[in-house]
């Protein structure tokens, strides 16, 4: 039986085997990623991003309990941009989702900077384009919200969820980092801990704003997910920001917005791996550098020749 077969019939080693695949950019990748998508579009996406230590990885854990509970499957992806190892940078994580990955509807995947930063929110895509061919109902996508590579990351979600914590700065912070922008539901963790209510306020007052000028609430939960605390109505937040999408035909508008941009970054990456392989050959191309670097030619004038040459028809 071939992997596709065992991957289709549910085999988690089968998962596990083409995520890695996915993941390492092996040969034909992308005619797996292509066979798979046929079957995707059922899974629902869920981002969860916030600062460093905020709690993200114990709510993503008190999450998938109450998903699996309902009887949903449930696929995570941890990504660490910030880390240099690959795959095994989140020992902390393990230990505490040892329970959820030894349930058969949970399968977690910790990815940490693969290449470049941009290849980091690609990868991220696609092994999640992978888990929605599997079957997964949801699909849990934790990161550090501090920059750019996360919010591209977090771009393939749904629902996006940006969890912070009472401590001094932190809703600045936030919105320095394009948290508020991307948020759909806000959740207030470590609400047992001292000045909750405060950061609670802070934010409502700052949302007044972006809520007259939306449909949805934009709603604020306070959670302690050490305790699992109001971690139901973080979830019960989240269905309706998905009832939400999907009433107003958002849903369909977001998808669609997504495949545009999957479109594009595709054929990026293709271009840009191609011109590699066309200027790293041949001497040609050396004599060229030496010519441009005696000022007998320029590097703008080579590359729209190039370009013209090797692009345009
Ligand atoms: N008091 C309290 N502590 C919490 C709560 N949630 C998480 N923690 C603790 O905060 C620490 C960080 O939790 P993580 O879940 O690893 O946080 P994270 O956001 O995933 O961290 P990174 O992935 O490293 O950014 C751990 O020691 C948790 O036990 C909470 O609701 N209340
Ligand atoms: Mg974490």
């Amino acid at each position: 039986m071939s992997l596709l077969d065992s991957f289709r019939k549910g085999d988690s080693r089968a998962l596990s085997k083409i995520v890695s695949y996915v993941e390492n950019r092996e040969d034909n990748y992308r005619k797996v990623l292509s066979t798979l998508f046929k079957d995707t579009g059922k899974a629902y996406k869920l981002g969860l991003t916030g600062p460093p230590g905020a709690g993200k990885s114990t709510l993503m854990d008190a999450i998938t309990e109450i998903l699996v509970n309902e009887g949903n499957r449930v696929g995570i992806i941890a990504v660490d941009p910030s880390s240099p190892f690959t795959g095994g940078a989140f020992l902390g994580d393990r230990i505490r989702m040892q329970d959820l990955s030894s349930n058969e509807n949970v399968f977690i995947r910790s990815m940490a900077t693969r290449g470049s930063m941009g290849g980091l929110a690609r990868a991220t895509k696609d092994v999640s384009m992978v888990y929605d061919a599997y079957g997964f109902d949801y699909i849990l996508i934790e990161t550090v919200g501090v920059g750019q590579v996360e919010l591209d990351i977090i771009d393939a979600a749904d629902t996006v969820v940006v969890a912070i914590v009472p401590e001094s700065g932190d809703v600045i912070q936030a919105m320095k980092a394009g948290l508020m922008e991307i948020a759909n539901v806000f959740c207030v963790n470590k609400a047992d801990r001292e000045g909750s209510d405060r950061i609670i306020m802070e934010l409502n007052h700052l949302l007044q704003i972006k809520r007259d000028k939306a449909d949805w609430s934009f709603p604020v939960i306070p959670t302690s997910a050490v305790k699992k605390e109001g971690v139901d109505q973080l979830v019960k937040a989240v269905m309706q920001h998905k009832d939400y999408l999907m009433e107003s035909g958002l849903f369909r508008a977001n998808r669609k917005e997504q495949i545009r941009k999957d479109i594009i970054e595709h054929i990026r990456v293709m271009l840009s791996a191609n011109i590699e392989d066309k200027l790293h050959s041949g001497e040609a191309f050396e004599n060229l550098l030496e010519d441009i670097y005696e000022r007998k030619n320029d590097p703008v004038k080579t590359a729209v020749e190039l370009y013209e040459k090797h692009y345009s028809n």
